[in-house]
Order: structure tokens, then sequence, then C-alpha cells
């Protein structure tokens, strides 16, 4: 099946007793038993719920994986992936990344004794120069919040395989239509479903997708153990949600490359960070293994200063001002200021998330609207 047939169809079915066509919200926390042990497959629903097994299957059909597990956020999914690891493990992580995994593994993990090395890994040298014998993960975010990096998964993965590493990529930003880190030799892709999946920005979730069975085990018993499990509702609505991924993410990608073609020709905007730009430092290597470039820019102003940030972040009119990213409106955000802000200057700076930095998730308005905006921004 090719990716729209899967994104309206995979792991679901008309409802067996009303033939609804829609999956239902089974909206319970338990289920009935005949007796002891005897039940239809579904016993509490931490551990199993007829929407959140439709919505599982549904995601891992998308990333080519065999097995799916959707969480409360994408943190959550993070948090499980994460606690696979004992004390004295160590993880190699790329250097520019959300701001919330990196407090996550800094601030949460670190006190339980792994540790946690972050470095740029456009470079594979520099993932290269890390490994020990305590490494047990490589945790690659690609493209990257808010750079726009891009990391070449296979060259990872190839390192990985030789040293006996897993590596995990973030596929938040490219969303499965554009990239498959499985087919490139992952072991697992992980979602902020909050974002491009959801696409509507009414949903916080997240997702984890792999194809060897005992790593499947273990994240089941992690995700039933610790509980961070999504709502029926909200399984629901990212189900609907994803019916329309592959139309929303060509029209983000289109509207993408307008919004930072145009900001490339203003006097005003210093650095444009987008992948699908022939001068993007990783260009070839998106090119390869992304479908299409996405639908997030970020650029600084050639005054770097964070007052013209604020000022132009002010002004617009149809990009909110707003955490989050992946719904068909357009929001921009300050990452210094916001996503980022829990990492500390020194290091942000180094990665190049500087004062004047703005990120847009551009949205699937017209696109003409979108550069007007920026325009009247950007000219105050
Ligand atoms: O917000 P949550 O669903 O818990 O997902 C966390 C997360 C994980 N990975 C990436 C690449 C992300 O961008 C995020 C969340 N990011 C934002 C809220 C943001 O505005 O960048």
């Amino acid at each position: 099946m090719k990716f729209a047939t899967k994104a309206i169809h995979a792991g679901q079915e008309p409802d067996s007793a009303t033939g609804a066509i829609m999956t239902p919200i089974y909206q319970t926390s338990t289920y009935v038993q005949a007796a002891p042990g005897k039940h239809l497959g579904f016993e509490y629903s931490r551990t199993h719920n007829p929407t959140r097994k439709a919505l599982e299957n549904n995601i891992a059909a998308l990333e080519n994986g065999k097995y799916g597990l959707c969480f409360g956020s994408g943190m959550a999914a993070e948090d499980a992936v994460i606690k696979l690891l004992e004390p004295g493990d160590e993880v190699i992580s790329t250097n520019d990344l959300y701001g919330g995994t990196y407090r996550m593994f800094t601030k949460i993990f670190a006190k339980y004794g792994i540790k946690f090395h972050f470095t740029p890994m456009s470079d594979v040298e520099n993932v290269k120069k890390l490994i020990n014998a305590h490494t047990r993960l490589i945790w690659v975010e690609t493209p990257t919040n808010p750079m726009l990096n891009i990391i070449d998964i296979e060259a990872i993965v190839s390192l990985a395989k030789k040293n006996n590493i897993r590596v995990a990529v973030d596929n938040t930003f490219a969303s499965p239509y554009l990239q498959l880190p499985l087919n490139l030799g992952a072991d697992i892709a992980v979602h902020s479903v909050t974002k491009y999946l959801g696409g509507h920005s009414d949903v916080v979730m997240g997702a984890l997708v792999c194809n060897d069975g005992s790593l499947a085990e273990q994240l089941y018993f992690i995700q039933n153990s610790c509980g961070g499990v999504p709502s029926p509702h909200d399984c629901f609505l990212v189900l609907r949600g994803i019916k329309t991924l592959h139309v929303r993410m060509e029209r983000h990608c289109d509207n993408a490359k307008k919004v930072a073609e145009y900001l490339v020709s203003h006097p005003a905007v210093g650095k444009v960070n987008y992948p699908g730009l022939k001068e993007h430092p990783n260009h070839a290597v998106a090119k390869k293994q992304m479908k299409d470039f996405g639908g997030m820019v970020s650029f600084t102003l050639k005054e770097n200063k964070i007052e013209k940030a604020v000022k132009v972040l002010s002004k617009f009119k149809i990009f909110s001002l707003a955490e989050s990213l992946g719904g068909v409106e357009s929001l921009c955000g300050h990452p210094a200021t916001m996503t980022h802000a829990s990492i500390p200057k020194e290091e942000r700076e180094k990665t190049g998330v500087v004062d004047s930095l703005i990120r847009l998730s551009v949205g699937i308005e017209d696109a003409d609207d979108l550069t007007d905006d920026l325009k009247q921004a950007l000219n105050q």
C-alpha cells in the first residue's frame, strides 16, 4: 500500500458492531471479563485501548515499522526510550535539538547515572570520537530544531551498527511522509505527534515505532508500567488528522520554500536556515534522505538584537506567536526565550540559537498572504 492509502486506512476497519467508518472513541477505562483472564484482548486502558491500538498500527504503517506505541506527549515517548538504559550507560546526542529534550536528558536522566554527550552530528566524525564501551544509544534529531541542520541517518546508522549501538531518530520535523528513519536502518522512530501527525494544534501526544520484537516488548513494558499513555479521544483526533497528512505536508513544503526564498531576498534578514535552499550546507543529504524539505524555516536578523526580533514577532498578523509547530496555521517563535530557553546561553549560541533567531512553522494558508505578512513585519 502506498503512503496516502495507508494514511487513510492503515490500522482501521469499519466498526464490527455498527459499520461506523470512523474508529469509535472507546472512552472506557476497563473491559468486562467473562471469567478471570477470559476477555476479548483488552483488560485495562493503560495497557490497551482499541482507539489507541488503531492509531498505533496506523503510525507504525506510516513509518514502515512493525510496532507502534503512543504516549501522552512527545516527551513521554522520549522518556520511554531513555528508560531502556541503565546507570553507567552513555548517550551521544545531537547538540542542536528541541530544548525540552535537552532539559530531560540533562536535568532528569543525568541524575540517574546516564551520561549524555552533545555534539554537532552533521559531521559523523564528531560522533565517532565520542563512542566508547559504555555507549548504548545515539540520539538523532533531523531536521534539527530550530537550526534545520540535516544529519545523515545512514552514515550514523553505519557507525552505530559497527559498534552495536542503537539509533533513535526524532522524526518530528520531517514526518513519515518526508523521511523514513527505519528504512534507513534506525532502530526507533520518535515523534511529537502534537506536530505534523496531529496537524491541527489540538492534541499533545507522542509516538515510537520500531521493527525489533524484543525492543518493542521492552517499550510496551515501559509504556504499561510507567503509564504515560494518551486518551482515546486524543487518539481519535490524531487518526482523523493523519488522514490528510500527505496533502498537508505537500502544501507545507511548497509554502515553506516560498517563504525561505522571500526571506533570502529581504535586506533586513541575516541567515536563512532551510534545507531546501541550494546554499544550505546539508542540502545534498536532505535531498538524499527526504522526499521534500519540510515546513520549518528559521532566520536571523542582520541586527542581532533581541529587541529587533521581539519587534518583528509582535508585528505579524497571520503568523501567530506561539510555541509548537506542524499545525495548519502558521506560527512564529523566538527559540532563545521560548522553546530553547532551557538550554544555557553559551550552549545554545554554539549551535546558532542567537538572540535574533526567529523560527517559523509555515502553515498551509495562501503563500502570498504569508510572504505579505513577512514583508509588513520586516519592513517596520
Ligand atoms: O511537546 P511534546 O509533544 O511533548 O514533544 C516534544 C518534542 C519532541 N521533539 C521535537 C523535535 C519537538 O519539537 C518537540 C516539541 N517542540 C515544541 C513544542 C516546539 O515548539 O519546538
